[in-house]
Order: structure tokens, then C-alpha cells, then sequence
């Protein structure tokens, strides 16, 4: 049906017909958004078995990739790409009246993601499938994906998500692979032949049933696996208010991170996260044993990666089947169980590891608690035995340890590889957070830079740059991006440069349109498009970025003739709902947002947007459009950051720390390509004696911007920011706001010096573009297959065309 143009026409015709029950005249865009997708989901389907099948003859290797986030976003020019068959639908439809731009608007994104951990993770899926490689991912149906967010009166206000309201094409029910997850009730020891056997009693079962999306890879008829559970009633439920259970039941795949301030959300996220562990892990062994008669080798052919701490409950979950269910010993057990997860880091702030209360813990999950308590025994006597005495360092590193569970340590006791997600991270993992484990396993421990597919965030979110690029090197860099770095023989090329320069122009004209679409606020797409898109957190420190946009326009107030390149300040950010402190960042934005653009003394020289519900599909207008990024975090606190990568490989430059991944790009595009200020990583982590109220005493700048949070400067909210006001004086600044502000003020007059200089700032931005081929998350997915999933690469290099 895609094999020409005239073909595609007309099947669509006809199953446009047939799915809708009206004549092509009569259909709405849903209608065709669904006959196309219906279409492209059933192509793909021969491939999809073709692959399964390949991985199944050849005994392969598989990877499992674990995460209770996938923030996939679209999925219909994506596939289209991937497949090959863009041009030809897009040229069919446009044939048949139909703009294939308004069809992909109709659909929502998959927001099953928060930020950075849930968008690699779709990365990954796409990588791993481009350079056929047996791959997959395990992860949840959230009915509702990430919140909607509406601003209203500068405030965040969130609206449940629906995805899934018209149905999700790309997806398969598969009803009879469903999986029964135990909950509560008992565990009961008996004795058999002279072996203990532990029987899960009176449990509540939840029947877990897989949608199995396809993730092709591009251009080369490989079909991976992104299976999501959807929990549903077990058909047989012995249970006393069914009405009741069903509702509980359905609710542990409702909702994307459920509030967990309260007991009843603890157990919720808890559920979720072994209702995901437990499925995945008896679907990934009958899959097995459909092979392989016993799972003694269970670890040379199956990889669990588990994506944070969220599915380390599969440690113990496979310790569980190995043992109760395939009748291994423990010690065995623990062999293949530790040769089978690794495990990615993805923070180290200490207060984002995970723990649960063994109240909550034992008594959901009593047989996985009882596996976890031995685990920790025995790790606890192996620490006595290499530091006999030491107390304090067994307390310290235990499992469990007043009476709590700690997720992050289980991590670390159970698995074969540790990774964090950039040099620096790892660095900081090694010798400080995680310090005590490294010193025991320090084979374990292995560094992998992030990176994103250069598929979706240049080839398809940003293709008049994608073209320019291929007419100057020819296409070799879409399957090889390093192959970008041959773009700097045009470094001296005015031509090139000059094209460079138009196609930013008229990515940020067309944002600029969007903008004055959305929220009616016209701005100058030939000022400077400076951009801080990214989940709102302290640490990432968008209250620098505002304070500093509060002195620019002071300054000019207070000096009409101040010297300042034209900016337009652009924010996206989502806030945790429970994030008090979060939000009032997003208001404070806001206002400052709503005092500049009505001020005629700074109209053409200062504007402030907030672009309302940042995702996704957002994301892949801005990037495109941006002349600076912000990545503006404190030294040590950012692990990586990845959208500092979609920027960098778009052309914008990084106004940066050195933290996270940015001390790469600065390896790598030198020291003069990019805007670096502020407190480096160990100045933060060893900083004496800081007391912020001396920079607010000794600095005018920052005095006056800090008085203007709660001195009537914006007129009709007071008392608003008080919280902010006191994070910065009465709470000495945590996050080093106020000691960065001088540095940040001074590099972003340099960024605007540098501006006015358009060949110097158009040969810096191609130095970017250049550089970013390292940070294809294809050269992080090999790393991944080469040093931790050592995944057979015989027949992927024959296929790898
Ligand atoms: N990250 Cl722990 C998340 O997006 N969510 C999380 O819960 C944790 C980390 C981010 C991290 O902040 C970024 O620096 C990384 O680039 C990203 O994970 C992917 O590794």
C-alpha cells in the first residue's frame, strides 16, 4: 500500500471509507490522522514479526530496558521517516487536498515521561532499533501521561491528561499474554523434599495486560518492542466489594507519579513500580522457556537494565522466579540475578533516592521483602567480614536501615554495572555519593555520556538545517552523525554561513508566529531568541535567568541609552504539583513576563515569554529556533542534561555551567564556542563559609533585584514571593543564585557582544552543529551494547547498512 504514490492514494481512500463509515468528503482530520496511522501500524507489522522472528532464530542476546517513564511525544511523521515513506504519503495527501502538517497536529503526545530520564529513554528505543540491535522497552500505560498545564493569571494550573481519548493507534491489545501480580496476603514456608518452599497466599491479584507499540528503526526493517502494561481486574478476583477492587486495581496504571505526601500514594507508586517489575519479568522468562529448557542460562541471553532505581524491585522479583518457580538455589540465584541487571544513575541528590518504609514495603510485597532482607543480610555479613567493627560504614551502606528500604543501595548490591550519565556525574558518584560501594565494587562502576537520537531532534524537528546539511556533506551523517564534524570546512564559507543564518531566521520567524498565535504577544524574531526549557527544579536555577532579566531591566530604566543587543527571553517548565516553592518560580516569570511586555521604555528591547505546557511536540519547534541555551544549573547538581545536546546540535550556543554534560560540549567545541561562568563542581561540593546576605549587602544589583520580589515593585502581588525572597537570604541560598549572579551577568553581556559580530557568532554556532554528532545517543547506545549488554554484534553489522 506504500509502494507508490497512486497505491497509497487510493488504499487510503478506501480505508478511510471503511474505518469511518463516510465518504472522504464528509471525514475530519481524526478520521484521517486515524485511517493513515491504522495504515502505517499494519505496514509495519510484517517487519515486526520478520524481526521477532530473526531474534528468535539466532538465539540473540536481548536487552530489556526498564523505566517508569517513556516520553515518546508523536509518533506519526517519526514513523513515517523511520520507515522511509514520508515523501511519498506527504506528496499523496497533499494530492488528495490534505496537509500533512494539520494531520500530525491531531495527535496527542505520549507524555508517559516527566523530563530527561523518560525522553532518553525514548531516545534509546529509537537508537537501539536504527542500529539493529535486539532491544526493547518495558514500561507503564499511564492513562493520563504528565498533567496539562494551563497559566492562568501567571499560575500554574494543571488539567488531567488525555492521550488516550481518541484511542491510540499505535498500539496492540495483547489480551492473551496478560500477567496476575500478587499484592498483599501471606507468605507460607513449607517443607518439601527436604527444601523450603514459599507459597504467596491469600494474595489480591492484579492482571497485568501488554499494548505493544512498534519501534522501527530507521530505514532498515528492524521492529523492536516498547511494551507497556495496562492493569485491569484479574478475571477471577476473589474479592469482597468488587466495585472496590476495580477501581484500585485500575488505578495503578492511571496516573504518571501519583502524589506521594500521604501513605495511600507511597503504596500507589510502590504498586506501580513492582506491577511493572513483575510483568515484564515473567513475560521476558516465558518468552525464555519457550527456548530454553531450564534458566540456568537465563544470563547469556537476557539483559535487564533498569533506569533508575524505579524497577529495581526486579532484583528481587527475578531472585523470586529463579528460586520459587524455576526451583534454583540461592546462591545460583544470585549469580545469574547479578549478571543479568545493570543499573543507570540519573541524580546525585541525595534527597532523590529512593527509599520506602518497611511498614508500607513488607506487608504489599511480603515475599519480595523477605528476599530483599536476605539479600541485605548477606551483604551485611560480607561488609562485616571485609570491615569488622566498622559499624558506622554498614549502617551507612545497608539495604535496609531504620526501617527503611533503600532502593538505590539494592541498585548497587544487585547488579553488575553501575553507570552514571556523564563524566562529571560519574566522577561525583565514584568519589563522594556513592563512594563507600564504589570502594568494594569499583569494577562496577562505568561512565556513559547521554545523548539524543539526531533523528528525531534535527533530522525530522528541524529539516530546512537537516537539508543545508546534506547538500554540504552528502547524507552519510544521518547513520553516522559524527560525520557532522565535515561541516567544518565551511567554516569560512559565507555562502554556508549566510544559509546557516536564513534558516535560523526563519525557524525563530516561525516560532514567533506560534507565539503571537498562542498567547497574542508579538515579538522580533531579529532579536536574540534566548531559551531555558526544562522540568522547573531550584537546582536548575530559572530564578538566576529571571533575576538577571529583572536587572536588564532595571538597568535600561534606570539608563535608556544602556547598551543591550534586543532579547527575547523564552520559558518552558512544568512544576511538580506538590512543588510549592516550584511554582511560585513559574508566577514569578510570569509576572516579571507581564511587567516587561507592557512597558513601552523597554518594548523593542526586552520581551519575556512563558510558552504554556512544554512537551514534546513543543520542544521540537523551539530547539530549531533558539540562539542561546541555557543550561544554567549549579555545578555538581544537573547529572547531564540532554536538552543542552538538542540545542547544541540546532546551532544555539550554551550560556553554562560546568556541570552535567556541558563540560563535554566545552571539551568539545572549545572553550571559545561556548559561554561558561560560575562556581565549577568542586567549589560548589567545598565551598566554606558562604553567606548570601553579604551579596545582597555588598552588591546593588542584586540588592535591588532581591528587594523588588517583595517590595510592592509588582504592584498587585506582595506577598508572593516571599518564599523565594527567603530561599535567598533566610535559607543562604542553597543553590549559589546569588554567588553565580555576578559571573552570569558579565557572560551574558558577552553573549550579547558577541551577537552584534554575526559571522563570528554564525562560525561559533557551526562549531556547535559540528561537534554535536558525539552526543547521538547511537554513540551512546554502542557504548551501552560494548561495555555493559556486550551484545553479540555479528549480525548486526551484516545488517547495519
Ligand atoms: N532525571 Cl533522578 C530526570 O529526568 N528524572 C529523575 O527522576 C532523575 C533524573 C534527569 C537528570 O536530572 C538529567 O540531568 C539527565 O540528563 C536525565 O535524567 C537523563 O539522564
Amino acid at each position: 500500500m506504500f509502494s507508490n504514490k497512486e497505491a497509497f492514494k487510493r488504499h487510503f481512500l478506501q480505508r478511510l471509507e471503511m474505518m469511518c463509515g463516510k465518504s472522504f468528503a464528509e471525514s475530519t482530520k481524526d478520521d484521517q490522522f486515524d485511517t493513515l496511522g491504522h495504515m502505517i501500524r499494519e505496514y509495519v507489522s510484517k517487519d515486526w514479526i520478520n524481526t521477532n522472528e530473526r531474534y528468535r532464530a539466532a538465539d540473540e542476546r536481548q536487552v530489556y530496558y526498564l523505566s517508569i517513564e517513556f516520553l515518546l511525544g508523536r509518533l506519526l511523521r517519526h514513523n513515517l521517516m523511520n520507515l522511509g515513506i514520508e515523501e511519498l504519503v506527504e506528496e499523496g495527501l497533499h494530492d488528495l487536498g490534505i496537509d500533512l502538517k494539520q494531520i500530525e497536529d491531531v495527535e496527542s503526545d505520549a507524555g508517559l515521561g516527566n523530563g530527561g530520564l523518560g525522553r532518553l529513554a525514548a531516545c534509546f528505543l529509537d537508537s537501539l532499533a536504527s542500529l539493529n540491535f535486539p532491544g526493547h522497552g518495558c514500561g507503564i500505560r499511564y492513562k493520563h501521561g504528565l498533567f496539562e498545564q494551563k497559566i492562568i493569571e501567571g499560575f500554574q494550573v494543571e488539567l488531567p491528561e488525555l492521550w488516550l481519548r481518541h484511542g491510540q493507534v499505535w498500539e496492540v491489545r495483547k489480551a492473551d499474554l496478560a500477567i496476575e501480580v500478587p499484592f498483599w496476603g501471606n507468605v507460607k514456608v513449607l517443607e518439601e523434599n527436604g527444601r523450603l518452599v514459599f507459597q504467596h497466599t491469600n494474595a489480591e491479584k492484579i492482571s497485568a495486560v501488554p499494548y505493544d507499540i512498534p519501534v522501527a528503526g530507521f530505514k532498515n526493517q528492524t521492529v523492536n518492542t516498547l511494551r507497556l502494561w495496562n492493569a485491569e481486574p484479574s478475571p477471577f478476583p476473589f474479592h469482597k466489594d468488587i466495585l472496590k477492587y476495580k477501581r484500585e486495581t485500575e488505578s495503578v496504571s492511571e496516573f504518571l507519579y501519583p502524589d506521594d505526601t500521604h501513605d495511600e500514594g507511597k503504596i500507589l507508586r510502590l504498586k506501580q513500580q513492582y506491577f511493572l517489575v513483575c510483568a515484564s519479568i515473567s513475560s521476558i522468562v516465558r518468552g525464555y522457556l519457550k527456548k530454553h529448557d531450564s534458566l540456568h542460562d537465563f544470563h547469556r541471553h537476557v539483559c535487564i537494565h533498569i533506569n533508575d532505581t524505579h524497577p529495581v524491585l526486579a532484583i528481587p522479583e527475578l531472585m523470586r522466579i529463579l528460586m520459587d518457580v524455576g526451583g534454583l538455589g540461592w546462591d545460583e540465584a544470585w549469580d545469574i540475578t547479578t549478571q543479568t541487571i545493570s543499573y543507570t544513575n540519573h541524580t546525585t541528590l541525595s534527597e532523590a533516592l529512593e527509599t520506602w518504609p518497611i511498614r508500607i514495603f513488607q506487608p504489599l510485597l511480603p515475599r519480595i521483602y523477605m528476599i530483599v532482607n536476605e539479600i541485605n543480610e548477606r551483604f551485611c555479613q560480607k561488609l562485616w567480614q571485609l570491615f569488622p567493627g566498622d559499624w558506622k560504614r554498614i549502617e551507612r551502606m545497608a539495604i535496609i536501615a531504620h526501617d527503611q528500604v533503600k532502593m538505590a543501595h539494592l541498585a548497587l548490591v544487585g547488579s553488575y554495572s553501575v553507570n552514571g550519565v556523564a563524566a562529571l556525574h560519574t566522577e561525583i558518584l565514584k568519589k563522594r555519593e556513592m563512594n563507600d560501594f564504589y570502594q568494594i565494587f569499583p569494577e562496577k562502576f562505568n561512565n556513559k555520556t547521554n545523548g539524543i537520537t539526531h533523528r528525531r531532534w534535527l533530522l525530522k524537528s528541524n529539516p530546512m538545517l537537516a537539508d543545508l546539511v546534506t547538500e554540504a556533506i552528502g547524507p552519510s551523517w544521518i547513520r553516522q552523525p559524527e560525520e557532522l564534524s565535515r561541516l567544518l570546512e565551511y567554516q569560512n564559507d559565507s555562502v554556508f554561513l549566510t544559509q546557516l543564518d536564513d534558516i535560523k531566521k526563519r525557524n525563530k520567524q516561525k516560532l514567533a508566529d506560534r507565539i503571537q498565535a498562542q498567547t497574542g504577544i508579538s515579538i522580533d524574531s531579529s532579536t536574540i531568541f534566548d531559551v531555558q526549557v526544562k522540568r522547573l527544579h531550584a537546582y536548575k536555577r530559572q530564578l538566576l535567568n529571571v533575576l538577571h532579566i529583572m536587572h536588564i531591566y532595571n538597568r535600561i530604566k534606570e539608563d535608556p541609552q544602556y547598551l543591550f543587543y534586543p532579547r527575547t527571553f523564552i520559558f518552558g517548565a512544568k512544576a511538580s504539583p506538590g512543588y510549592y516553592y516550584a511554582k511560585k518560580i513559574i508566577k514569578l516569570i510570569n509576572t516579571v513576563a507581564e511587567k516587561v511586555n507592557n512597558d513601552p521604555a523597554v518594548h523593542d528591547r526586552l520581551k519575556v515569554i512563558f510558552l504554556e505546557n512544554y512537551r514534546v511536540s513543543l520542544a521540537e519547534e523551539i530547539f530549531p529556533a533558539a540562539d542561546v541555551s541555557e543550561q544554567i544549573s549549579t555545578a555538581s547538581k544537573e547529572a547531564s542534561g540532554t536538552g543542552n545536546m538538542k540545542f547544541m546540535m540546532n546551532g544555539a550556543l550554551t550560556v553554562g555551567t560546568l556541570d552535567g554534560a556541558n563540560v563535554e560540549i566545552k571539551e568539545r567545541v572549545g572553550e571559545n564556542n561556548i559561554f561558561i561562568f560560575g562556581l565549577k563542581a568542586d567549589e560548589v561540593l567545598n565551598y566554606q563559609g558562604y553567606r548570601s546576605v553579604e551579596f545582597f549587602h555588598y552588591d546593588k544589583r542584586i540588592r535591588k533585584v532581591v528587594e523588588q520580589l517583595t517590595n510592592g515593585f509588582f504592584a498587585d502581588v506582595d506577598d508572593e514571593f516571599e518564599a523565594i525572597y527567603d530561599s535567598l537570604l533566610m535559607q543562604n541560598d542553597q543553590y549559589f543564585v546569588l554567588r553565580d549572579f555576578d559571573s552570569y551577568v558579565n557572560i551574558q553581556k558577552k553573549v550579547g557582544q558577541t551577537y552584534v559580530n554575526k559571522e563570528k557568532w554564525l562560525k561559533m554556532s557551526l562549531m556547535n552543529i559540528a561537534q554535536s554528532g558525539y552526543f547521538s545517543s547511537d554513540r551512546t547506545i554502542k557504548e551501552y551494547v560494548d561495555d555493559i549488554w556486550k551484545i553479540d554484534q555479528a549480525d548486526y553489522t551484516r545488517l547495519y547498512h
